[in-house]
């Protein structure tokens, strides 16, 4: 028995605010879903984070739903448990997932727990934050219950441990029972992989460079998936490595010699399928900036995406950042800001906002924040209320049909959206 193992593609984040990044986080998610059908696997998990929000636009869902009908055109059913980023916890609220049931997506959920694939046991649940620790860690003493009585078992699970996360974690590693032999992990983007209670415990990390944090982890472990043997006494686990579309390239270079350090960059980036993110520091500036700003982007910005440069002024130890407005064009250093908070809605109404703003336009401005408020915020009032409570019970009977439901929906009751991860 083989399986995959992924996590954390976020389809439809649109990284820096820019469409190219967007269809980059697709082009790398097609290309996993072909490499999965490559290793011949038997079934696949998806540890959550698929989407980037709880409302995938058209785009995003149409993406997932290419790469699910190939999984299923090849006989591979794919089952999936909702992240921090794909969920909205308040009770009885509802994945973007669950779209998918009737195209075959197995979604794991407080209602529908665990399944068998043949004489494996795939027990998880979805993302519980903090605050609802002590209901995750009572659920998890259930599914071990429920798997001592199966040979193979596997939990999947969208949450911090403390052992791989330092802050913001809410299980510690003793709270995760230990009578599991594979243990599929999401939520941290790098790659990781543990022994742990009967077997393995593994992060396959995010399938692209989410925030540029990650690129360091990119560099040594790749992105990608892991294929998952079950058959022996332990997992055997295989790293499966998918190139990013698109390169980020980091450099520093001296302003004395910043003429020939341009042309070096030139070379290295001309060639390239698809333009990179530059990283740039630039040491030893004794001018303006903004000037110096101005050169890199006339020589630089042609053949690249992205610029993101740091200046280090001669003579000083000070590392001068992108926190130096007056260096940047603002819109450049909204995308910039906006890449720490990782939610798309909120990005995509602050660069509007701005263009709007900056000609003047209020009223057209004032429209957008009234749509993005009825978009966003107005299912509060009660009429809302009950329409959305009447799909949700369609949506529950209708997968009542198929699955066996345990009569209990999510005690999660908090509205709670992760900016870390
Ligand atoms: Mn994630």
């Amino acid at each position: 028995m083989k399986f995959a193992h992924l996590a954390d593609t976020h389809l439809g984040y649109r990284q820096f605010g820019l469409i190219e990044r967007e269809k980059d986080f697709y082009e790398v998610f097609g290309k996993v879903i072909d490499k999965i059908i490559e290793e011949k696997v038997d079934f696949v998990i998806h540890s959550g984070d698929l989407f980037e929000t709880e409302k995938p636009s058209p785009m995003a869902l149409l993406e997932f739903q290419k790469g699910l009908l190939k999984l299923k055109g090849a006989g591979i059913p794919m089952y999936a448990i909702a992240g921090n980023h794909d969920s909205v916890m308040r009770k009885g609220a509802i994945p973007p997932q669950v779209i998918f049931k009737k195209m075959g997506l197995k979604v794991i959920s407080p209602i529908n727990t665990n399944y068998m694939h043949d004489d494996v046991f795939i027990a998880g649940l979805p993302f519980y934050p903090a605050s609802q620790s002590n209901v995750l860690k009572s659920k998890l003493v259930e599914l071990s219950k429920k798997a001592a009585d199966h040979d193979k078992s596997i939990l999947v699970l969208h949450q911090g441990i403390d052992s791989h996360l330092n802050i913001q974690y809410e299980l510690e590693i003793g709270d995760i029972p230990d009578n599991f032999d594979y243990y599929a992990l999401g939520h941290i983007h790098k790659y990781i992989v543990t022994d742990f209670g009967k077997g393995k415990l593994v992060y396959p990390g995010s399938s692209e460079i989410w925030k540029t944090d990650e690129i360091e982890d990119y560099r040594k472990n790749g992105k990608g998936f892991v294929v998952v043997d079950l058959d022996g006494s332990k997992p055997q686990i295989k790293r499966v490595k998918i190139d990013i579309p698109r390169e980020f390239i980091e450099r520093s270079l001296d302003y004395k010699n910043l003429e020939s350090g341009i042309e070096g960059l030139k070379e290295t980036i001309k060639d390239l399928d698809k333009k990179p993110i530059l990283k740039l520091k630039i040491n030893n500036v004794d001018s303006d900036t903004g000037f110096v700003y101005d050169i890199i982007k006339e020589e630089l910005g042609e053949l690249s995406l992205m610029i993101r440069p740091t200046f280090n002024m001669v003579g000083d130890d000070i590392e001068i950042g992108n926190d130096i407005t007056n260096s940047i064009g603002p819109e450049e250093l909204i995308v910039e800001k906006l890449e720490g908070y990782g939610n798309s809605d909120v990005d995509k109404l602050a660069i509007e906002l701005y263009r709007l703003l900056s000609k003047d336009r209020l009223e057209d401005s004032q429209t957008l924040i009234d749509q993005y408020f009825v978009d966003n915020y107005q299912s509060t009032n009660d009429e809302m209320e009950f329409k959305t409570e009447k799909i949700e019970e369609d949506v529950e009977e209708d997968v009542a049909e198929d699955e066996n439901i345990d009569e209990e929906s999510s005690d999660v009751q908090v509205t709670f959206k992760g900016a870390l991860k």
